[in-house]
């Protein structure tokens, strides 16, 4: 593996809501770094975060993981910290080492509130 200098190393760290995708963007990010393959899922139990028993059963994280990827020369360290409030212990230590943070937010579920208290009415069909 290539020696990196230390300003060639980023840290960045997943925030959302539990259910939100953290997990599946770090599995994306790992097969775009070309780490992996072929990008495991949540429902199949093979993504690279999630790979304890217990992860399984729940379908969500409940350990921080981490892993990586290069993109143009730079090392990513991708920690994948669980949502949920009741592991935020795993959370808070990501953050110590943290340069970056991306949140990650499932904009599907923002919709569909958004819509149950104000529907939005797309431009196109609105009348003049
Ligand atoms: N349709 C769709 N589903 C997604 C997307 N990203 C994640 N999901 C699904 O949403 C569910 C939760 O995704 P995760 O990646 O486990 O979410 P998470 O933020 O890691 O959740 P925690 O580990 O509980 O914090 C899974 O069933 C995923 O397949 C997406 O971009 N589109
Ligand atoms: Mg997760």
């Amino acid at each position: 593996m290539k020696k990196y200098l230390p300003n060639e190393i980023k840290n960045i760290v997943l925030l959302g809501a539990s259910g939100s995708g953290k997990t599946t963007l770090a599995e994306a990010m790992a097969f775009e770094g070309k780490v992996i393959d072929r990008r495991g899922s949540i429902e199949a139990d093979s993504t690279l975060s999630d790979h304890t028993d217990i992860e399984h059963n729940y379908k969500r994280s409940i350990y921080p993981s981490q892993m990586f990827a290069e993109f143009n020369g730079y090392k990513l360290n991708i920690i994948d910290p669980p949502g949920s409030d009741d592991f935020c212990g795993g959370l808070f230590s990501a953050f110590k080492i943290a340069d970056v943070g991306i949140l990650v937010i499932n904009a599907e579920r923002v919709s569909r509130r958004a819509q149950r208290y104000r529907p939005v009415t797309p431009a196109s069909t609105r009348s003049p």
